[in-house]
C-alpha cells in the first residue's frame, strides 16, 4: 500500500459552472478521501509558485488571467496511489479529445482560446504534490 495526497484544484470554470459537488463526488466514489478542503481566491503570487515550470510559455499568461477570473475550490485527497489515480479521473489536459468517461472528457470542451479551461488540477508526482500541497494549504 503506498499511501499518497495530491492536490487537486477545480478550477473558475469549473466552480461557476456549479460543478464543484459531482467532480469531488466521482473522486470520493473512486475511493479516495478527502483531507482538506477550501475555496479559495487565487493571486498571482500563488499562482506562480504553483505554475513554476510553465513561467514563460505561450500559454502561461492567458492561464494566469483566467485562474484569477474567479474562486478556486483546493483540495487535498489522498489514497493508494491517488497522484496518478485522480489524473486518469481527470483525463487527458485537451478536453476536446479528453477520453468519455473523465471529468475533462464529460464535462469540458475547448473554448476556442481558452484551452486552460479544463475543469481541473492533479499534481503529477509525489513531488509536485508536496509543493503543491504547501503553496496551497501551508503557504
Ligand atoms: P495538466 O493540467 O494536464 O497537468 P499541464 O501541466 O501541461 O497540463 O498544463 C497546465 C495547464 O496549462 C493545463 O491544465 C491547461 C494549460 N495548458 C497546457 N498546455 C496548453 C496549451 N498548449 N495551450 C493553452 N493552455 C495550455
Ligand atoms: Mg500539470
Amino acid at each position: 500500500m503506498t499511501t499518497e495526497r495530491t492536490l487537486v484544484l477545480i478550477k473558475p470554470d469549473g466552480v461557476a459552472r456549479n460543478l464543484t459537488g459531482a467532480i469531488l463526488a466521482r473522486i470520493e466514489a473512486k475511493g479516495y478521501s478527502l483531507v482538506e478542503l477550501k475555496k479559495v481566491d487565487a493571486t498571482r503570487e500563488l499562482l506562480e509558485q504553483h505554475y513554476e515550470e510553465h513561467v514563460g510559455k505561450p500559454f502561461y499568461e492567458p492561464l494566469v488571467e483566467f485562474m484569477l477570473s474567479g474562486p478556486v475550490v483546493a483540495a487535498i485527497f489522498e489514497g493508494h496511489r491517488v497522484i496518478e489515480g485522480f489524473r486518469s479521473l481527470a483525463g487527458t489536459t485537451d478536453p476536446t479529445t479528453a477520453a468519455p468517461g473523465t471529468i475533462r472528457g464529460d464535462f469540458g470542451r475547448d473554448w476556442g482560446l481558452k484551452v486552460q479551461q479544463n475543469l481541473v488540477h492533479g499534481s503529477d508526482s509525489t513531488e509536485s504534490a508536496d509543493r503543491e500541497i504547501k503553496i496551497w494549504f501551508q503557504g
